[in-house]
């Protein structure tokens, strides 16, 4: 499905990108193409978290979506984030192997409409499998291969260390706009026009950018601004963060870790349901 491989029947990965065969034979069954959405950022923006919050409230019919998992195997990056939050933990880094990766498969409905079905993969890809990607094409194509076939993007940055002033979050957002409007391989005065949601996390930490997202990304992010103005014809900005309080603790090794006390999501699905109305 992603990257055009014929594997064996009973193969369960992909021999070439190692994507779970699973979600190929589910779309030929149902008889339609999938969805995708890829959600991109920087190694502990909080990707996994927002994931998982995600498709938490999409099956709890949280807001005017519901999401019905195709396979047991669609479910265990929810149920990881869960359960590790409700241990007043944070799920640990997704490892850099694809082939360790969660996918999630869902068919997602409108609650008004219930006719329309989409049918969602989304990845939960590793920050440094990401960045690596991006400073050496080609080096991960499983990730080349989503990006190309997307429907639909959603950026993640760290509001917070944005906030601080820490350049390096505008610059890998940056970068990954660029590596994106590289992909589509477009004249320079045609814009990309796949939606693009910048997810502006952990904005927990700056409220302020829950007040205005634009104003935040433009002040704090001005790089990624002006490439998505001048380069992105679809582009939406949202703040999230799923943490009420953030205490501080140590782990086995005398190492300070956060621990979340309390789970408060809040603009979790804004940005999912912008992408959805846009496709
Ligand atoms: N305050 C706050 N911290 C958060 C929030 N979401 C995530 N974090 C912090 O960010 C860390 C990284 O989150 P992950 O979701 O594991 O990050 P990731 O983007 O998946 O990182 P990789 O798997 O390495 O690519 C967590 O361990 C938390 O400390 C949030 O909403 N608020
Ligand atoms: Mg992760
Ligand atoms: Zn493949």
């Amino acid at each position: 499905m992603i990257c055009r491989t014929t594997n064996g029947a009973d193969a369960l990965l992909c021999a070439q990108c190692a994507a779970p065969l699973a979600l190929t034979r589910e779309s030929v069954i149902q008889g339609r193409k999938p969805c995708i959405i890829t959600v991109i950022g920087d190694t502990n923006v909080g990707k996994t978290v927002y994931l998982g919050y995600l498709l938490d409230m999409l099956s709890r019919r949280a807001g005017d979506y519901e999401a019905v998992p195709r396979g047991p195997f669609s479910i265990n990056l929810q149920q990881t984030v869960m359960s590790h939050i409700a241990s007043r933990a944070f799920p640990p880094k997704t490892p850099n192997e694809v082939d360790q990766w969660h996918w999630a498969y869902c068919q997602v409905s409108h609650k008004r409409r219930p006719d329309r079905w989409y049918d969602l993969v989304m990845p939960d890809m590793a920050g440094e499998a990401l960045a690596a990607e991006v400073d050496a094409p080609q080096s991960y194509m499983v990730i080349r291969g989503l990006l190309a076939q997307s429907e639909g993007v959603m950026v993640l940055v760290d509001a917070s260390q944005a906030a601080m002033g820490h350049v390096h979050a505008d610059f890998f957002a940056f970068k990954l706009m660029s590596y994106l409007d590289q992909l589509s391989e477009l004249k320079m005065d045609t814009k990309v026009d796949t939606p693009v949601a910048v997810v502006l996390c952990k904005s927990d930490y700056c409220p302020q950018a829950f007040d205005d997202p634009i104003t935040f990304a433009r002040t704090n992010l001005n790089r990624l601004w002006n490439l998505c103005e001048s380069r992105f014809a679809n582009v939406a900005f949202f703040a999230t963060s799923v943490i009420g309080a953030i205490g501080f603790g140590t782990d086995g090794e005398d190492n300070i870790v956060p621990v979340p006390l309390h789970s408060a999501p809040r603009g979790v699905l804004e940005p999912f349901e912008w992408l959805l109305a846009g496709m």
